[in-house]
C-alpha cells in the first residue's frame, strides 16, 4: 500500500498542481501519508471503544448540540456579553466591536455585515437604546439567516447519497453514521466504499459496516470507484436495498483527478440509477473556518451538491461558520457532526442551533 502511495507521490512531484486546496488535495510528503496510516489505525481502535458506551449514557440531541457548540459560544457570547455590558449607549464603537467578535469566529465578512444591517434596522424601527438589548436582536438576525429554506433530511426511496470532500473531513465517519442513522429507522441500507486510494480507507469504512450492520460493496485499493457504484447500485437492485450511501476519495494527486474522479460517479448514477433520488452531501470541517467555503466552492464545479455535512463543531470555537456557509454559499446545512461516537451525527436544526449557540 505504501509502495502505491509512493509511486504516485514520485509521478506528483512532476505533476504541477492546479489546485485551489492543494495542501488538502495534494500529496507532499511520504512521512505525511505514514502518519495518517497511524491515525488511520487509532481510529480504527477507538471506534472499537466507542462501541462500549451504553445508549442511556447518551446525553439528549440539544444537550449534545450545545456541549458541540460550547467552545464556539464561549468565544462569541462571552465576548458579546462582556462589550455589551462596557456600553451605556448603542453606538458605533460598539458596532465595531460586534463586527470583531463576529468576523472573529468565522462568521464571514459578508454575513457579518448582513447580520449588523438587519440588527440596525431592528434597532431604527423598535427604538430600541439599551446595549444589552443587541444579543437578542443578533439571535433572531441568526435565526432568520439559518431558516431560510431549511430542508429536512429526504424521505424518498430508493436513495442514492455520494458523500464528497477533501481527505481528512470527516467522510468515512459521516457515512458511519448516516447508515445508522437510516438503519435505525427501519431502512435497508447499503454502503460504498468508492475511495480506493488507500487500503485503509477501505478498512475503516468496513468496521462502519460491522458496527452499523450494514452490508457493504468494495472492491482492492486502486480499483475504479466507478466500478464500485456500478456494483453497488446493481447490488442495491437486487436485494432491494433503500439506501446506497458512497464514501469518496478525499484526494488524489491532483484537483482535478478528484473532480473528474467525481464526475465519472456521477455519470454512472446518472445512466444506472435515474430513478434514485439523488443527495450529494459535501463535508465540511468546522475547524477549518473560512476554508470550508473556498472548498466547497471548487466542489460545486464537480457536483450538484444538495446539502452540507458539517462536521467537528464540537472541536472548534469558530462554529460561526456555519452561518457564512448558508449565507454565502445557500447549500443548506443538513447535518451536522458533534463528536466522533455513532450518535454524534445531528439534523442541522437552525432553532436550535441558535438557541445553542446563544444559550447561558
Ligand atoms: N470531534 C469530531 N471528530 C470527528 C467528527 N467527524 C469526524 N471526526 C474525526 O475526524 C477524523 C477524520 O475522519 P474520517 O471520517 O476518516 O475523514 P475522511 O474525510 O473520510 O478522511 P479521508 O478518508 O482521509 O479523506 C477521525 O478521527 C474522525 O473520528 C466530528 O463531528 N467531531
Ligand atoms: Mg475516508
Amino acid at each position: 500500500m505504501a509502495d502505491f502511495f509512493k509511486k504516485l507521490f514520485k509521478k506528483d512531484k512532476d505533476t504541477k498542481n492546479d489546485g485551489i486546496n492543494e495542501a488538502e488535495v495534494e500529496i507532499s510528503e511520504d512521512e505525511e501519508y505514514l502518519k495518517d496510516e497511524k491515525i488511520e489505525k487509532m481510529i480504527i481502535e477507538d471506534m472499537g471503544e466507542a462501541e462500549e458506551e451504553p445508549a442511556e449514557n447518551n446525553p439528549s440531541f440539544f444537550k449534545k448540540l450545545k456541549d458541540g457548540l460550547f467552545k464556539t459560544r464561549k468565544n462569541i457570547t462571552d465576548r458579546l456579553n462582556s462589550v455589551v455590558n462596557s456600553f451605556k449607549t448603542i453606538d458605533e464603537d460598539l458596532f465595531d466591536e460586534l463586527e470583531e467578535i463576529l468576523i472573529t469566529s468565522d462568521v464571514g465578512v459578508e454575513t457579518t455585515m448582513k447580520l449588523l444591517d438587519g440588527i440596525r434596522k431592528k434597532i431604527k424601527e423598535e427604538k430600541v437604546n439599551d446595549p444589552k438589548a443587541v444579543i437578542e436582536l443578533l439571535k433572531q438576525e441568526v435565526l432568520k439567516l439559518m431558516s431560510e429554506n431549511a430542508e429536512p433530511l429526504s424521505n424518498a426511496y430508493p436513495q442514492i447519497i455520494v458523500v464528497i470532500g477533501v481527505n481528512g473531513v470527516g467522510k468515512t465517519t459521516s457515512v458511519g453514521k448516516i447508515a445508522n442513522r437510516y438503519k435505525k429507522a427501519g431502512k435497508k441500507v447499503l454502503i460504498a466504499a468508492a475511495d480506493t486510494f488507500r487500503a485503509a480507507a477501505i478498512e475503516q469504512l468496513e468496521v462502519w459496516s460491522n458496527r452499523v450492520g450494514v452490508d457493504i460493496i468494495k472492491h482492492q485499493e486502486g480499483a475504479d470507484p466507478a466500478a464500485i457504484i456500478y456494483d453497488a447500485i446493481s447490488a442495491a437492485k437486487s436485494r432491494k436495498t433503500d439506501v446506497i450511501i458512497c464514501d469518496t476519495a478525499g484526494r488524489l494527486h491532483n484537483k482535478k483527478n478528484l473532480m473528474e474522479e467525481l464526475k465519472k460517479i456521477f455519470r454512472i448514477i446518472d445512466r444506472e440509477y435515474p430513478e434514485a433520488h439523488r443527495e450529494v452531501y459535501l463535508v465540511l470541517d468546522a475547524t477549518t473556518g473560512q476554508n470550508a467555503i473556498v472548498q466547497a466552492k471548487v466542489f460545486k464545479e464537480a457536483a450538484d451538491i444538495t446539502g452540507i455535512v458539517l462536521t467537528k463543531l464540537d472541536g472548534t470555537a469558530k462554529g460561526g461558520i456555519v452561518i457564512a456557509i448558508k449565507s454565502e454559499l445557500n447549500i443548506p446545512v443538513r447535518l451536522v457532526g458533534v463528536g466522533e461516537k455513532i450518535d454524534d451525527l445531528q439534523d442541522f436544526d437552525p432553532v436550535d442551533f441558535a438557541n445553542a449557540l446563544f444559550s447561558e
